[in-house]
This record gives C-alpha cells, structure tokens and sequence, in this order.
C-alpha cells in the first residue's frame, strides 16, 4: 500500500470504536481519485520540499474532503443514495453513523496535520486547512449552495459560491503542499492563482459531466442538478458556454504554473484534468 494511504489506515486504527472506523474507512476506501492529496504531494514535490513533511497535509486534506461528501449525500443536504459508485455512507450504515464518520474524519484531519515531523509548519498548515473547511471556506459555500438553492444566482454569486464550496479546500491542498516546501510569498501567490483557476475549472467540469455523462462514467446518478433545479455552469452559461469557461480556467491554470521557476510538469500533468 502507498505511504499516504498507510498513514490515513493506520490512523483509522487508532479509533476507539470498531463500527466508526468501520464506516469512515467504508468511504475513504470508496475509490476516490486523491486529487486533493496529489495537488498537495505534487506542490511540495515541484517546489524541492521534503515529502515526508506534506504526507500529513495530504491525508489530512482527504479525510476533510471524505467528510465533506459523506455530510453533503445526507437526506437533509443533497439527499443523494450512491457516491462513488457505491450506497452512500448513510444507506450502508444509517444517518447516525453517518454523521459521526463525518464529524470524527473532520476532526482527526487535525490531529494528522499536527503530527507534521517539522513542527514549525504545524501552526501555518492547520490554519490553512481550518479557514479553508469552516465559516470562511467549503462550510460557507455549503450554506450559499442551500440558501441559493431557491433562487436562480447570478454568474457572480455562482463563482463565490462554488469558490467557498470546492475552491477553498482545492486552494489549501496546495498552499499546505507549498507551505511543507517553505515556498517564497511570490510562489504562495502565483500557486494560489493557480489553485484559483483549477479549482473554478474543477466545478465547471462537475457541472458539465453531470450534464452530460453517464451513471457507469460518474458512480452517481446523472442530471441531478437539473433534477434539484441546481445553479450550475451548464444552467448560466449552457453547455458550450460552460465548456469554454472549462478551457478558460484551464489556460489560466497553466499560465500561473508558467511564471514560477523550476519543472512544474507534476502540476501542468494534473491541470490536464480539466481537459
Ligand atoms: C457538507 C460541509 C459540507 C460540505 C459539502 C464539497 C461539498 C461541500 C459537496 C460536494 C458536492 C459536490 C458534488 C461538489 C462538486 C465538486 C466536488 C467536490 C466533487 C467531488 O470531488 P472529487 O471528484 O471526488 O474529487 P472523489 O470521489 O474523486 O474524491
């Protein structure tokens, strides 16, 4: 097994109940791609930092996120039945557990990232992932999701709302990645501008796939943003707008990734995601 899914397992062990981290590891071992960890391993790998270093942040990173899906699947959220391709966390085990896988992978996510072996970075990268996950990050952009819910959003409010809600915590997987390479404020910039424009890119895909693919191709079920009357891309822009906004974000993703020094091949490799 890779050494950042060893470190999420072998904190998982340390639970103190069998059936909680029965039901947290049901969801992280749910086939998830792990961009979140690779945008905060490949950071730190493009920037020179020592791995060994990033490893918490990136597990960390991915236990937040895993939360953030189980949380969002609930009946009294987007009340979604499959995720990943499989019963949501919620069918397979009940809402109660549920919530506690939720809660105990946002809180452990913490405790990782406090195990950071240089413990200089430990105050910076917590308070990265803590304003990226709360009221000032993906929490706020779940709330601007509900309340607009009922309302048709400008383009404007569309591009706050999904900056909060996928952005954030898109944005600190590779401020926390370059934090563990002590990045110069020039390179946290130019890496956040990145961060910005794939994370808005990231949305715009979600939007058009759930458009326009297929249950076997998504793991989910298709047209659910129609279906809930969702503010998405595809609803603003329609389908050719959305995807020109795609390659917009793309090629403005790319151009951060031009003005920094050094091979950044890693990142430009992930960037093609968005393709
Ligand atoms: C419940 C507090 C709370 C927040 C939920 C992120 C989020 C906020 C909800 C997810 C809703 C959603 C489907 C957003 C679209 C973008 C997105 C986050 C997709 C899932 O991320 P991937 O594709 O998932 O990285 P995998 O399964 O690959 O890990």
């Amino acid at each position: 097994m890779p050494p950042l899914e060893d470190m999420m397992h072998a904190f998982l062990r340390e639970s103190h109940d069998e059936h909680l981290r029965q039901a947290m590891q049901y969801s992280l071992d749910a086939g998830g791609k792990r961009l979140r960890p690779l945008l905060t391993l490949a950071t730190c790998v493009v920037l020179g930092g020592d791995v060994a270093n990033a490893r918490p942040a990136a597990a960390a990173v991915e236990f937040v996120h895993t939360y953030s899906l189980i949380h969002d699947d609930l009946p009294a959220m987007d009340d979604s039945d499959m995720r990943r391709g499989q019963p949501a966390n919620h069918i397979k085990f009940g809402e109660a557990t549920a919530i506690l896988a939720g809660d105990a992978l946002l809180t452990d996510a913490f405790s990782m990232l406090a195990r950071t072996p240089d413990q200089v970075l430990i105050p910076d990268l917590l308070m990265t992932l803590a304003t990226a996950a709360g009221s000032q990050g993906m929490v706020a952009g779940q709330m601007q999701d509900i309340d607009g819910s009922h309302e048709q959003l400008d383009k404007a409010a569309l591009i706050r709302l999904d900056r909060h809600k996928t952005g954030a915590l898109l944005r600190a997987a590779v401020r926390n990645g370059a934090l563990c390479a002590g990045a110069s404020l020039k390179q946290l910039q130019l890496l956040d501008d990145f961060a910005a424009a794939f994370g808005l890119g990231f949305q715009v895909k979600d939007d058009i796939e759930d458009a326009s693919g297929t249950v076997a191709e998504l793991g989910k079920p298709v047209g659910q943003d129609v279906d809930n009357a969702k503010n998405t891309y595809v609803a603003l822009y329609g389908l050719a707008g959305a995807q020109n906004k795609l390659q917009e974000q793309r090629q403005l993703a790319r151009k951060a990734l031009a003005q920094l020094d050094g091979n950044m091949a890693l990142l430009e490799q992930i960037t093609d995601y968005l393709n």
